[in-house]
């Protein structure tokens, strides 16, 4: 299973997919695994989920994430208070050395906003996340069909 992650990754790195600038392997030590998105319309909103793993001996943060499918990407936080359900933008999210970050349904999650194509279950769209000391990375995500609210 992990393995095949790593080819999946490694491909990804050689397609250029999505964003402005050319992805680089981070080298710095970040794992990613199961990520997916919730499939959506053109003109519609969906989001990403994965999980991020700091195998490096430095403290890491992702910053920000792009990708060609929608117009405006943002990594959020989705809170629960006096039993009102909230989502928004934050700095980033940290990974101190050796953690195992998830982004899930409730939780963290990058938001994919204005979608510029039909995300469609079934297919891949390539996000590239931007961590502060690893540096941009690209992933080829699943769409599967929509699930709960992200
Ligand atoms: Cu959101």
């Amino acid at each position: 299973m992990k393995r095949i992650l790593m080819i999946a990754l490694t491909l990804a790195f050689s397609l250029s997919a999505c964003g402005t600038a050319a992805p680089t392997d981070s080298g710095g030590g970040i794992e990613i695994s199961s990520p997916y998105a919730h499939a959506a319309d053109a003109g519609g909103t969906s989001a990403a989920y994965m999980t991020i793993t700091n195998t490096g001996s430095e403290a890491d943060t992702l910053v920000q994430a792009a990708c060609d499918a929608a117009m405006m990407v943002q990594v959020m936080e989705t809170t629960m208070a006096n039993d009102v359900m909230s989502m928004g933008e934050i700095p980033g999210i940290d990974l101190p050395s050796g953690s195992t970050v998830e982004l899930k349904p409730g939780g963290y999650h990058i938001m994919l906003m204005e979608l510029s194509q039909p995300l469609v279950d079934g297919t891949t769209i390539t996000i590239t996340l931007e961590f502060e000391k690893a540096g941009k990375m690209t992933v080829e995500v699943p769409v599967k069909a929509p699930g709960s609210m992200p």
